[in-house]
């Protein structure tokens, strides 16, 4: 076992005492007391499956950059952390896919592996990025260390389209260890507009599921580093920044084209026009092919709902506000309005050093 941290302690004692206080529930003088029985025998707390699963809503409920929490209580979790073999957490991170995707009506889900193992990917689903000798990119720029590390880890690289679907690399016990996705754990959309047949196209398509694969699940002092998670898109994650942003897919001058925009003077808005048409187009993809995503004026319509149900419980809700207002017509929606504070609270998710650094 690990050493004991000097909070670990402190920290183990009062994610319990939330825990049962949170979720009325009896018996915590003899929880604590079993605490430190377990940190005197293994030197680390032992969490029951159920504390894990609400530690790690919590960490939902507590992720200032996230819009989406008004859904925390429904997080489903899998307890995995017995799973530490490369082979088998692969197994089970497409069964976490497969249990996600529900056939579009997508579950949120976190998968809790074993402490000490990692995954490269910074999701479960990237597109890779081919820097070219003429120094262009095919497919997407924020994934071209990635790509290269899987290329330097034995990948000998896919089609060459811009949406190639990049394997997953499992490091565990100091090896690497990469895995192909099997297809039909990978589920996209291909992106049309209702009412401007021009844009299909141009060939866009983006993935449904968002899952985010990098980051630590720290609950009561413990530091679990392969906790994949997913809920489902906003819109404007998509058609306002990975299809849109000039390093990334870079796609506005392609979209106005197709729109018989007139580009050449900026004041025609032509960029804010294909933008919009853009986020139009993605929502309506993904309602045609039956996945769910958000649009963002609903989305942030239910976080300030997500705050009132906090305050009446008494709690206070922090946050980042760069983080939570769209990117796409920010002014409209409830969040632009409010005020958060960016205070740091556990249980959370935590950032990790990338593979390659
Ligand atoms: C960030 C929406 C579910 C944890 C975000 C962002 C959005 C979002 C729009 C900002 C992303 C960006 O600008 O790149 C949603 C929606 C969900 C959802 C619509 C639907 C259910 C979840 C779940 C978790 C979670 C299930 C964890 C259990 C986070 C975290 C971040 C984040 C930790 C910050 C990520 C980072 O630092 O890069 N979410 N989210 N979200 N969300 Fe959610
Ligand atoms: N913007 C990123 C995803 C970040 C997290 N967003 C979510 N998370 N919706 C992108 O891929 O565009 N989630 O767990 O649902």
């Amino acid at each position: 076992p690990a050493p004991t941290h000097p909070h670990a302690r402190t920290e183990a004692r009062r994610y319990l005492t939330q825990y049962h206080h949170e979720r009325a529930l009896p018996g915590l003088h003899d929880r604590l007391h079993q605490l430190d029985h377990d940190l005197h025998t293994h030197g680390t707390p032992t969490l029951t499956t159920d504390e894990l699963t609400y530690g790690a809503q919590l960490a939902w409920r507590n992720s200032n950059k996230c819009i989406g929490r008004l859904y925390w209580p429904s997080l489903h979790v899998r307890d995995l952390r017995h799973i530490h073999h490369p082979d088998d957490i692969f197994t089970h991170l497409v069964e976490h896919l497969r249990h996600a995707w529900n056939g579009g009506h997508l579950r949120p889900t976190m998968s809790v592996f074993a402490p000490g193992v990692r995954l490269v990917n910074d999701q479960l689903i990237r597109y890779a990025g081919y820097r070219q000798p003429d120094g262009r990119i095919i497919g997407d720029p924020k994934n071209v260390p990635l790509t290269d590390f899987l290329h330097r880890h034995g990948w000998t690289g896919g089609p060459r389209t811009p949406f190639d679907v990049l394997p997953i690399a499992i490091q565990a016990h100091g090896r690497t260890h990469l895995y192909t996705l099997p297809p039909d754990a990978v589920h996209e959309v291909p992106i049309t507009h209702p009412d401007a047949p021009r844009i299909a196209e141009l060939g866009l398509r983006w993935h449904a599921l968002p899952a985010i694969s990098d980051l630590a699940l720290s609950v009561a002092g413990l530091t679990y580093t392969c906790a994949p998670f997913n809920g489902w898109y906003m819109g404007t994650e998509i058609a306002a920044r990975n299809l849109a942003d000039t390093d990334r897919y870079n796609t506005l001058p392609a979209v106005a084209r197709a729109l018989g925009l007139d580009t050449r003077s900026e004041r025609t808005l032509w960029r804010d026009r294909a933008l919009v048409e853009l986020n139009v187009a993605v929502l309506h993809s993904f309602d045609t092919h039956g996945v769910k995503i958000e649009d963002h004026h609903t989305a942030t319509r239910r976080f300030v709902r997500f705050e009132h149900k906090e305050a009446q419980a008494g709690r206070a809700v922090t946050g980042r506000w760069s983080w939570l207002v769209p990117p796409l017509s920010p002014a409209t929606t409830p969040v632009w309005h409010r005020t958060y504070t960016d205070t740091l609270v556990t249980p959370n998710f935590l950032p990790q050093a990338p593979a390659w650094s």
